[in-house]
């Protein structure tokens, strides 16, 4: 292999450890109406994926307004998280359904 193909492949692989470092994807479980955990710390730029367990489908619906996901039935689904502050969110199926997701800048 030729010292160009080493470099390559370095920053290759520099580029990978950089970005994957950065952004994260932070899991929230739905499960018996409950969000778990109910508040998350997160940045931005990172990804919440909500994981429903329960036979019925929920939403994470921000109460501002910025996100509205709705989680099927034993389903997940993801949202990037694009702007900082603490969002509090619930789901419009069962609103006594609340979490938060504080997002500190990057
Ligand atoms: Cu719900």
């Amino acid at each position: 292999m030729s010292s160009r193909h080493v470099q390559a492949i370095m920053v290759f692989m520099l580029a990978a450890g950089c970005c994957s470092a950065r952004a994260d994807t932070i899991s929230v479980t739905i499960k018996g109406l409950v969000f778990q955990p109910a508040q998350t710390h997160a940045k931005v730029g990172d990804t919440v994926e909500w994981i429903n367990q329960d036979f019925i489908p929920h939403t994470a619906t921000a109460r501002a307004g910025e996100w509205d996901v709705v989680v099927g039935a034993n389903q997940s689904a993801n949202q990037v998280l694009d702007k900082a502050g603490i969002f509090n969110y619930y789901c419009r199926f069962h609103p006594n359904m609340r979490g938060s997701i504080i997002i500190e800048p990057n």
